[in-house]
């Protein structure tokens, strides 16, 4: 069959067919709240990676990955007898989709070995490094993750090759299938960027009110390399990549232009400048890239390959496909002499060689030392010498004028470079880990680091129930309104994001810059709750027998339960043991990352006109780990506790707003109102009484799309009959309880 016909849309079983997504396109996808459910996990359900891999044998395995490295395989031989650089490579890319923007992509669940990213066109012959590995996963099998063991492989080779590493922690959990909520571009092409580069989408995040991405930037042409700017949340400069195009941005070899790129794309990874020229300066002073001939040689990726490859893919009919005829990126290059070793020659030759542009054999740009020095040796003909050659993005470290003044100093100062790549590649390992509570393993580094969001430990006697109860009542004697305790409980929740594990009530950094500020969280109702509420955290304090004390952070979450036990008459769940980060503990830049532009939970903010005010509460749904009735539960929940962001009556839908009650769900249901928007781009509504015309409500999107799209409509009618009403509230309990423990990773 001709590749470019499509055989799936013509199958009449096996869920072929013409689909739901090709009739509409645009219709709001809620496939991403059902990731990773108990059906596509083959562990039993009872299985703690948690606990299997507290009975890993950590030396034994570590053993076993060195011995790895220099065990070269014929099918797949060993750049000059070591392995290390390929692992390395390959738990970069592993990590290396990370970006702090949502938080979503990184290492932590294993998924380089599901597509896209096994077929990315930056990840070829990784399908042959995870092959490698298998005879040490299979031995070790449940008790080791592939995530842990991509990242924990990546490390070892680094202690193999001489470069004491700053820690490793476990504790990334597998998942069973392709994470589809990671937003990769917009392209169709692999290496393409016309749409990330397409009119300024970077656009103002965290504005509050609404725009994200808009259009409204001033027209850029994307072909500019030197003023760019690239789609958020996006940290690659092409559809396929994790990083930047090595031979200069669009393939132009000019290193301050690279520079530019790089210092873009690894900022997206929450790397500063000195992070990055580590990470790269550290990475390339291992290993070699491949280039033997042209990319016509190799086939198709592993996703597109025929089946008796049995997932391998990029077969290379060049010579033996393999060895001294591997083609990879198509660039050849060797950074040093000793690429099986932790030296600081990279640096040396960066500086002590001019640079010349040149073809690597597969035709692509690359440079080479303006010198006779033959001095790096081939990785299989003992023979054969080379001279020193770099990429372009490696040029950029040293012709940038703010990468040039940090890599100088390295020059001089190789034990300041150790420590500066051990603990960016550290960084890089664990971005997405979430707290230190989560980590695992005999290799935790005892430092605290800032990116960690680190909360002080609990020194002191927990309040028991009793305590509890007293408390709720000391809040409620207060003389805020209850709502506003649910409103800063929630926006104090909320902030957690299940990508990176970041955010959360946990440390009440609600209370810090730059939450303390947030538009969202309506800053000077927020302050009026927290002073009520270190109001009774004094008094308590100060009082309470044994040295008993209670942290805000608890005590905002408990002024939601309090109120929210107050506005169902139901009990409401409370576990304490939150402790109150300082603001040197916060990293307020890396923060901002978590401000919400929409938030249709608290119906804040519009959507733009490449992304409708709907898609923004799936995404949030699927950062706060929801399912789609979780998400309608929610919504009707916190319309009916009146918890809008502002205090408006947008979705209110009930007489006795403040009450949990379903009846946002009965009158959104009810066909005696009729809806029309009120506003030209369809953000806002009223709804009227059919007969008498007279106004009854006005809702958002957010709201509506509750009516309108089927499946949660069909939800929404669940808890809108006249059984549902216990029901609704204890689903809506229990999903409130659920936000609000997201972090607590230490009572798990
Ligand atoms: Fe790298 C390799 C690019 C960063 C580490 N890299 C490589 C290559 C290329 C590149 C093209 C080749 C591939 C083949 O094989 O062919 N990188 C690049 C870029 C960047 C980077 C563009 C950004 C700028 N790296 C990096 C980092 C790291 C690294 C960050 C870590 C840390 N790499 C590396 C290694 C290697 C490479 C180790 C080698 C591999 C082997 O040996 O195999």
């Amino acid at each position: 069959m001709a590749a470019s016909e499509c055989p799936v849309k013509k199958a009449n079983i096996g869920g072929g067919g013409t689909r739901n997504r090709d009739w509409w396109p645009n219709d709001l996808r809620l496939n991403i709240l059902r990731q990773h459910t108990g059906v596509t996990n083959p562990q039993n359900k009872e299985f703690e990676y948690a606990a299997a891999f507290k009975s890993l044998d950590y030396d034994a395995i570590k053993k076993d990955l060195t011995d790895l490295m220099t065990n070269s395989q014929e099918w797949w031989p060993a750049d000059h007898g070591h392995y290390g650089g390929l692992f390395i490579r390959m738990a970069w890319h592993s990590a290396g989709t990370y970006r702090v923007t949502d938080g979503r992509g990184g290492g932590g669940e294993g998924q380089q070995r599901f597509a896209p990213l096994n077929s990315w066109p930056d990840n070829v012959s990784l399908d042959k490094a995870r092959r490698l590995l298998w005879p040490i996963k299979q031995k070790y099998g449940s008790k080791i993750s592939w995530a842990d063991l991509y990242l924990l492989t990546g490390n070892v080779a680094l202690e193999s090759m001489g470069c004491p590493t700053f820690g490793f922690a476990g504790g990334r959990a597998d998942t069973y299938e392709a994470d589809e909520s990671v937003y990769w571009g917009g392209e169709t092409t692999w290496l393409g960027n016309d749409i990330r580069y397409d009119s300024g989408r970077e656009g103002p995040r965290g504005g509050g009110g609404g725009v994200v991405d808009g259009d409204e930037g001033p027209k850029k042409d994307h072909a500019d390399i030197h003023s760019r700017n690239l789609e958020a949340p996006l940290a690659a400069a092409h559809m396929g990549l994790i990083y930047v195009n090595p031979e200069g941005p669009d393939g132009i070899p000019d290193p301050v232009a690279s520079a530019r790129d790089i210092r873009t794309t690894f900022g997206r990874m929450a790397m500063n400048d000195e992070e990055t020229a580590a990470l790269i300066v550290g990475g390339h002073t291992f290993g070699k890239t491949h280039g033997a001939a042209s990319s016509d040689n190799i086939g198709p990726e592993p996703n597109a390959a025929p089946l008796h490859q049995q997932g391998f893919g990029w077969k290379n009919k060049h010579g033996s496909g393999k060895g001294p005829d591997t083609i990879t990126s198509g660039l050849e290059v060797i950074w040093t002499s000793e690429p099986n070793k932790w030296t600081n020659k990279y640096l040396e030759y960066l500086y002590k060689y001019e640079w010349e542009l040149t073809k690597s054999p597969a035709g692509a740009n690359q440079w080479v030392a303006k010198t006779d020095d033959e001095i790096i040796p081939d990785a299989f003909d003992p023979n054969k010498k080379h001279k020193p050659r770099m990429l372009t993005s490696d040029l950029a470290l040293r012709f940038d004028p703010t990468y040039e003044k940090i890599t100088r100093r390295w020059l001089d100062h190789p034990d300041e470079l150790h420590d500066a790549f051990t603990r960016a590649w550290f960084k890089l390992l664990h971005r997405d880990m979430g707290p230190r509570s989560r980590w695992l393993g005999p290799e935790i580094p005892k430092e605290v680091l800032i990116w960690e969001d680190p909360v002080p430990d609990v020194d002191h006697p927990l309040i028991n129930d009793t305590d509890i109860t007293e408390l709720k009542k000391e809040i409620l004697a207060t003389d805020v309104e209850p709502t506003k305790f649910i409103r800063a409980a929630w926006a104090s929740a909320s902030t957690f994001r299940g990508g990176d594990k970041r955010g959360g009530a946990n440390g009440a950094r609600i209370r810090l810059d730059p939450q303390i500020n947030w538009k969202v969280n309506n800053p000077s109702d927020l302050k009026s709750v927290l002073s009520a509420l270190e109001g009774v955290q004094k008094k308590f304090n100060g009082s309470a027998p044994g040295g008993k004390k209670v942290s805000l952070a608890d005590l905002i979450v408990l002024g939601g339960v309090a109120a929210l036990e107050k506005a169902s008459g139901l009990p409401v769940p409370f576990t304490p043991g939150r402790t109150d980060a300082s603001q040197e503990q916060t990293d307020a830049q890396s923060f901002t990352h978590l401000e919400p532009v929409v938030d249709g939970f608290r119906n804040y903010g519009v959507g733009t006109n490449r992304v409708r005010t709907e898609a923004f509460i799936v995404d949030k749904a699927h950062q706060l780990t929801l399912s789609a009735p979780q998400l309608t539960t929610l919504i009707g929940g916190l319309r009916a506790l009146n918890a809008n962001w502002d205090g408006s009556s947008y979705g209110i839908l009930t007489k006795q707003p403040g009450k949990l009650t379903n009846d946002f769900f009965v009158e959104l249901l009810d066909m005696s109102t009729e809806w029309t928007p009120t506003d030209g781009s369809e953000e806002f509504f009223e709804g009227k009484d059919r007969k008498s015309g007279s106004k009854k409500w006005t809702a958002t999107r957010t709201d509506l799309i509750i009516g309108h799209h089927p499946e949660l409509r069909a939800v929404a009618e669940v808890y809108a009959a006249a059984d549902a009403e216990e029901k609704f509230k204890k689903d809506f309990i229990a999903a409130w309880d659920k936000v609000m423990n997201l972090d607590r990773f230490d009572v798990r």
